[in-house]
């Protein structure tokens, strides 16, 4: 293929990437030893979504915001989605909380006491809820339930009840949402954990039915594990959902996707659009899920926006008829050139292109910096801000 057909294809798509910011991104977080006051904090919602459509109107490519319920309660939630339609944004995938009050010690929906259990029900049943009231097409389910020692509960009896709660769930979503569930090995428990892995949440999505879908955390693996295979077969089989996107250097780290591993995310994008899964049809959510701890969120939340472009950019400038031929000719030194000759372009050039047809500065960080937008949060928003779980 030509290098030109390369990059006019690659600049199409570059244009249609969506990707989703989370609210609880822009609020105060740190980790169980402190959590260090950032200054220019929202402070209510509404001025997460004005971070968020601040965000979008720099990169051009994040016009949704995910919501972490109850950390963004409101009373009133289609007055919220109007609140961000006015600010040009949309509220995206709806996050249950159901891990943070005190019933909660030995799990939510897959707790040994059936009221408890039906709690952690009503809590999801009441997102989807949410989600109808706000238009979001997607409900995505993250449990901290587990168990920390052998013989602590029945695993199997656990799996039940995880798959009854989830039934329950599915069965009153509406026709157009999807319920995505999100998998993690460890933590906060740390024997078992109910939904540990792919496996784990793809056989529930097999249960429950196609709008169904896992929700691949970049950051919800042991070290070593190839994340870009997993990503294949769940894409083989359409039950990938989505990606909460970050990075790791050890645990659940949540760092800035591409920071730690810039390779790992061009070979995941690799393999997403092998799989035709770059197309908006395909469905597939592109979200973050990070945490700022010590750095400002809005340009943490733009760099990480320009790792996604970059990595997507490389992969999309794979030679896929040379990588299929070499494929073909049993040629490993020469499939493998293929794809690192792309990994190794420097794409911003192109980015840039693509943000000046757009109409868009070329160097969002930059523009956002000249902006002034960091120092009016900064001298507006007095009297704290929103702090992780909250
Ligand atoms: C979890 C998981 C969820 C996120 C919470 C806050 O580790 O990644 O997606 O909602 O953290
Ligand atoms: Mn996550
Ligand atoms: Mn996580």
């Amino acid at each position: 293929m030509s290098e030109n057909t390369l990059r006019h294809n690659a600049k199409r798509v570059l244009r249609a990437q969506r990707i989703e910011t989370p609210s609880w991104a822009y609020g105060n977080s740190g980790t169980r030893f402190k959590v260090f006051a950032k200054a220019g904090v929202p402070r209510t919602p509404e001025e997460k979504i004005d971070d968020a459509a601040c965000v979008h109107e720099f990169t051009g490519v994040a016009p949704s915001l995910a919501l972490h319920i109850p950390w963004d309660q409101v009373d009133d939630y289609p007055a919220l989605a109007r609140y961000a339609e006015s600010r040009g944004i949309r509220l995206g995938a709806i996050n249950p909380n159901v891990f943070q009050d005190n019933e909660y010690r030995l799990g939510s929906i897959c707790h040994p006491d059936s009221a408890i259990r039906a709690k952690a029900v009503d809590h999801l049943l009441e997102c989807v809820e949410i989600g109808s009231q706000t238009g979001s097409g997607v409900l995505s389910v993250w449990l901290a339930d587990g168990t920390n020692y052998l013989g602590q509960d029945d695993i199997r009896a656990r799996q039940d009840r995880l798959a009854e709660g989830l039934a329950k769930v599915y069965a009153a979503m509406p026709e157009g949402m999807r319920l995505l569930l999100e998998y993690k090995f460890f933590e906060p428990h740390f024997y078992t954990m109910d939904v540990p892995d792919w496996g784990t949440a793809f056989a529930h999505c097999l249960r429950l039915g196609e709008r169904a879908q896992v929700l691949v955390d970049t950051g919800h693996h042991a070290p070593g594990t190839n994340i870009e295979f997993l990503v294949a077969v769940l894409l083989r089989e359409q039950r990938l959902g989505g990606f909460h996107f970050n990075s790791r250097n050890y645990a659940d780290d949540d760092l800035m996707v591409g920071a730690a591993d810039p390779f790992q995310l061009f070979r995941i994008l690799h393999e997403i659009h092998g799989a035709g899964g770059l197309a908006p049809e395909a469905g597939i959510e592109f979200m973050l899920d990070q945490c700022h701890n010590l750095e400002p969120s809005v340009p943490a939340l733009i760099r990480s926006i320009l790792n996604v472009q970059e990595a997507t950019a490389k992969a999309l400038l794979v030679d896929r008829d040379a990588l299929r031929d070499a494929q073909r000719d049993g040629d490993v030194l020469g499939a493998h050139a293929v794809v690192m000759d792309a990994f190794s372009t420097d794409v911003r050039p192109l980015l840039a292109e693509v943000r000046q047809d757009q109409g868009l500065d070329p160097d969002p960080l930059g523009a956002f910096y000249r902006s002034g937008y960091q120092e009016h949060i900064e001298a507006e928003r007095i009297g704290g801000g929103l702090g992780w779980g909250a």
